[in-house]
């Protein structure tokens, strides 16, 4: 049965070769669905009405392959992506799994390793760009340490930033237009991770020497893992224009990284989440891909997997739309409007300065108590977000 929640190219969905591709294996179990290759993947992803495909070098092609079989692979690839219609938005570096990379990639504390990381993300970039795709992301899943006795902070951010600046250098040396989209998780698969969130990595760009090429691609569970809101860390990003990539999933509280489909836990931060980026309340909408990372329970098959990645698509849709009936309510507009009412234009004083502002403000009349005596209804208005999402209004 079709309705208006089935997704279409326009709707800029996305996902990684490793999400639908996940087999299934955890750290206490083997596999437990067979693989499906990348051109499966692609064929799959376009019937259930993706728009594109991610991927890390090593999802398509294996570590150690020859440059013959490579281009090969590349190019199959790249083919079946064209019979499908299927976009390749963004391409990422696996600096995570092979053991040389045990102590860090970029922030390992043997200069050879940090060379050979610039090296394997170079050969990516140029995969990338060979599929198109515009954006790459950075997710530092080894940059960490177990004791702090192996390096110093101030080294491993040092090296960190060398690597990044050395790739924006090298990628603008080639004349190639790339956003660098860097991707925070705290405390996992290291005991301590670099730049463990969002924010960090906000910072961080800020001292990088190409900062205008790098954003940050924040993900639903890494943000929740340490209790943090998504919707948070995404508005810091989208207020000052960073937000060049996301990866949707899901997350338990206090669980280890989950990647579960796409608001099937917190659905009330999923339903802000999805507000936020679809500009309903106000601001411009995020135009970028939207990128589930995520993968299905370990207890599906294949068709199982197919369920998670509609299910992934359905719910950001259905949410999208409740969230356009909710901004669109007359009772939300009246709360809202009277919670930031500014009837004296006081407001004015405060977004520029000036002598006569600061004489304005310095020598402003207040009655504290009266201020404080005033509710602002975020009860009610709450009570009918929620009602929204229960779908009784
Ligand atoms: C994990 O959340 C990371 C890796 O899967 C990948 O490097 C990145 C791309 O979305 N997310
Ligand atoms: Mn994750
Ligand atoms: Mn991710």
């Amino acid at each position: 049965m079709s309705d208006s929640f089935d997704p279409t190219p326009d709707d800029r969905f996305t996902f990684g070769l490793w999400t639908v591709g996940n087999p299934g294996a955890d750290p206490f179990g083997p596999r437990v669905r067979p693989s499906i290759s990348p051109t499966e993947i692609v064929a799959g992803l376009a019937k259930v009405g993706a728009y594109g495909v991610n991927l890390h070098d090593n999802d398509l092609v294996p570590f150690g392959a020859s440059a013959a079989e490579r281009d090969r692979i590349v190019a199959d690839f790249k083919q079946a992506c064209e019979d499908h219609g299927l976009a390749v938005p963004m391409a990422t570096t696996n600096l995570f799994s092979h053991p040389v990379f045990r102590d860090g990639a970029f922030t390992s504390s043997n200069p050879k390793v940090r060379a050979y990381a610039i090296q394997k993300v170079m050969r990516s970039i140029e995969t990338g760009i060979e599929l198109g795709a515009k954006i790459n992301v950075f997710w530092g899943g080894r940059e960490g340490l177990e004791t702090d006795a192996a390096k110093d902070t101030r080294d491993a951010i040092k090296w960190y930033r060398e690597c990044l600046d050395f790739l924006c250098a090298w990628t603008k040396d080639q004349g190639w237009e790339q956003k660098f989209a860097l991707e925070a998780k705290p405390n996992e698969p290291r005991s301590e991770i670099f730049l463990p969130t969002t924010g960090h990595m906000l910072h961080f760009i800020e001292t990088l020497e190409h900062s205008e090429m790098c954003g940050v691609n924040p993900e639903t569970a890494h943000e929740n893992m340490p209790g943090l809101s998504m919707v948070h860390a995404v508005a810091q990003a989208m207020e000052v224009d960073k937000l060049f990539h996301i990866d949707l999933n899901a997350q338990k509280i206090g669980r280890y990284d989950q990647d579960l489909r796409f608001g099937s836990e917190d659905v009330k931060g999923a339903f802000f989440l999805v507000r936020l980026l679809e500009g309903t309340g106000g601001y411009a909408p995020y135009t970028g891909p939207l990128h589930f990372d995520s993968h299905a329970y370990r207890t599906e098959d294949i068709d199982g997997v197919w369920d998670f990645a509609r299910g992934s698509m359905r719910t950001y849709k259905i949410l999208a739309a409740k969230a356009k009936v909710f901004d669109a309510d007359p009772e939300v507009q009246q709360l809202l409007a009277a919670t930031h009412a500014d009837p004296d234009g006081v407001a004015g004083l405060m977004n520029s300065y000036s002598g006569s502002n600061a004489a304005a403000i310095s020598d402003m009349a207040h009655d504290p108590e009266a201020m404080a005596a005033v509710g602002h209804r975020y009860e009610r208005l709450d009570q009918i977000a929620m009602e929204h999402l229960l779908g009784v209004r």
